[in-house]
């Protein structure tokens, strides 16, 4: 995402990898395991076994793991794309708890070992489109957030799902250096969190998420833009009410409640008709609901999606 207040930076165009891949190894006040993963080591990440492969993964080219975990919008550890591997190492993900509540039967805490072990895994290799033009191919471990809902047993009233990260004002950028109110707060209509493509994601490349990219929950829906996938979440509540979002209260004239991906409807600043993969040079068609149209579509018929952006 991209705040108004840096307007010397063309929000429409992504760093090339090799720029990136450069300018890493200088970045000042790293801590040193922060340093260390700039320098591009291996992550200690622990290996989930037994995940089944997902028959709707794309067929698409992987991005190299190294590029998805060095490139991070992750605004509680930085606005810096490069600053979340390292500054995020500070989050401590055990012990971990997701409190679920709002328009419920049966609302509990669940622990995240609960939630490991809630449905089967599975590897479900997505597109995910950020809203700034550049775009990933990420084999991401996980299981319908569906899975959960059912669980707890919503009731008439629950028209949205409102999901909220975990916020340490001891290890995260204050609001004002962030720009952003925190915590991070995301939403759904409840038929966008059942439908079988909104995945609850615990890991990718087969192993348990690295801190950037969310750990140790996150949301992941392919056909909106990456912001919707909101990282690190600690509250799930259902309500009746559409939900505030944050890049919607940052700035409600550039970010809409629904987010679909939409190469039709140009972002105010620049155009989404296209995109580029990262650690590729030519850019690319954006498509429709991000690729997923098929599956979603049904979702939105009868909407102005130039209103409901
Ligand atoms: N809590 C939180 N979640 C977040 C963000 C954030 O800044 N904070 N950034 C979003 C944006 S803009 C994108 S594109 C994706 C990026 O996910 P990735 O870093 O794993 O690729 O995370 C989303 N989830
Ligand atoms: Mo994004």
């Amino acid at each position: 995402m991209l705040i108004r207040r840096s307007p010397g930076i063309p929000p429409s165009e992504v760093t090339p990898k090799h720029l990136y891949l450069n300018r890493r190894s200088f970045l000042a006040g790293l801590p040193l395991a922060g340093a260390a993963f700039a320098a591009g080591s291996a992550r200690a990440g622990t290996k989930l076994n037994g995940i089944a492969k997902s028959p709707f993964s794309t067929t698409e080219k992987v991005t190299p793991s190294n590029d998805v975990t060095h490139y991070n919008n992750y605004y509680e550890f930085g606005t810096g794309k490069e600053q979340p591997a390292g500054l995020a190492q500070k989050l401590k993900t055990s012990p971990w708890t997701v409190k679920v509540e709002g328009a419920v039967n049966k609302p509990q805490v669940f622990d995240i070992d609960a939630i490991m072990k809630m449905a089967p895994l599975e590897e479900r290799i997505y597109r995910h489109r950020c809203v700034e033009r550049w775009s990933i191919v990420v084999p991401w471990i996980g299981f319908p957030l569906n899975e959960l809902i059912k669980k707890v047993e919503p009731t008439a009233k629950a028209k949205f799902v409102a999901f909220q990260t975990v916020f340490d004002p001891g290890i995260m950028l204050s609001e004002r250096a962030a720009g952003i109110q925190l915590p991070y707060v995301e939403g759904l209509r409840m038929d966008e969190a059942m439908h079988p493509l909104a995945i609850l994601c615990v890991g990718m490349y087969g192993e348990d998420l690295p801190k950037q990219d969310g750990a140790p929950v996150r949301l992941v829906v392919p056909w909106k833009y990456g912001f919707k996938s909101i990282k690190s979440i600690v509250k799930i509540k259902f309500v009746e009410k559409q939900p505030p979002t944050t890049w919607n209260i940052t700035n409600a004239h550039e970010y809409g409640f629904y987010s679909n991906v939409n190469p039709e409807v140009d972002h105010p600043r620049w155009s989404q008709a296209s995109e580029r993969r990262l650690g590729e040079f030519f850019m690319r068609k954006t498509l429709m609901f991000n690729g997923y149209g098929d599956q979603v579509a049904q979702l939105y018929s009868g909407m102005d999606l130039r209103k409901y952006y």
